[in-house]
């Protein structure tokens, strides 16, 4: 999944689409460079970014979104938070919406993916970008998040959502500590038993930049770690900003993650065979 942020101050990309003709030549490219989805975005979420009027969000995604299903058929998802945007833009032909508040304060964008039969991606986080960074209290970091998504996700499908159209992300640095953020990647294989598909989005975050001392704009190869580990460990889908690189690092870890499981399928059918020969022992 290939970021768009039509806006004006997201951490690493904003300012750069703010034009809907450099957005759309943007989003254009990630798609040649190997993006399945394109997450168009309006409002920074950021840590203290200022919050957008509907409207100003809405001029900045709307056009963006039109020119995008016109000119491709690559999905497109709209990251949006309130409902008149994400009913605008499935309107405009986006097939997935993804949500960052997880359900928190509306369930508008379940309501809205139910009618029209699109994806939802739930996030996890907590508060707001204002307040999110004094949220980081949790007993078990993994075991809380899990158990805030199921009942989001309990929500979701009483309203309609179908499971194939749902997707699990453990909102990396939303109310988590550059720790919490780690414990989730390395933990994902917990999210992934839960039946559902996984996104994650760790492209250039600011644990990178903890772990490594990595300025926002050097931050590639730790977020090809990042999102290698992801993969391996059973993600569906890694929102990045650095499509090709992240195709190839996905790639490998896929295969890994492939090799592994024939490995373990081929340790059982042995276990099978041997029992089969000497009975139990
Ligand atoms: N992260 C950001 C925004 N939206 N959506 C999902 N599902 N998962 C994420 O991890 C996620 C997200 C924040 O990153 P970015 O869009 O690059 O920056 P900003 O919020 O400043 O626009």
């Amino acid at each position: 999944m290939g970021v768009l942020n039509t806006t004006p101050d997201s951490f690493s990309d904003g300012g750069r689409y703010l034009a809907p003709l450099s957005a759309v030549a943007r989003g254009l490219q990630m798609i040649a460079e190997g993006a399945d989805i394109i997450d168009v975005g309006g409002e920074s979420t950021r840590p203290g970014s200022e919050p957008v009027s509907v409207e100003e969000e809405l001029s900045r995604v709307i056009p963006v979104i039109e020119q995008l299903t016109s000119r491709t058929k690559t999905p497109i998802s709209v990251d949006t938070v309130k409902p008149e945007v994400a009913e605008a833009a499935v309107a405009a032909g986006a097939q997935m919406i993804n949500d960052v508040s997880n359900l928190r304060d509306s369930d508008h964008s379940a309501r809205i993916a139910a009618r029209y039969g699109a994806h939802l991606v739930l996030m996890h986080s907590r508060g707001t970008p204002e307040t999110m960074t004094g949220l980081c209290d949790y007993a078990d970091v993994v075991t809380d998040v899990l158990r805030e998504l199921s009942s989001s996700v309990e929500k979701a499908r009483s309203l309609g959502v179908h499971k194939e159209r749902i997707w699990l992300d453990p909102g990396i640095g939303f109310a988590k500590t550059a720790e919490q953020s780690v414990e989730l990647l390395a933990r994902l294989d917990e999210i992934v038993a839960l039946g559902y598909k996984v996104l994650v989005g760790p492209s250039r975050k600011s644990f990178i930049g903890k772990i490594s001392g990595a300025d926002v704009d050097d931050r590639v190869g730790g977020t090809a770690a990042a999102v290698s580990t992801a993969v391996f460990l059973g993600a569906k889908a890694v929102r990045v900003h650095d499509v090709s690189v992240m195709r190839q690092a996905a790639a490998v870890a896929s295969a890994a993650a492939a090799a592994r499981k024939r490995r373990a399928a081929g340790r059982m059918d042995s276990a099978f065979s041997l029992r089969e020969v000497f009975g139990d022992v």
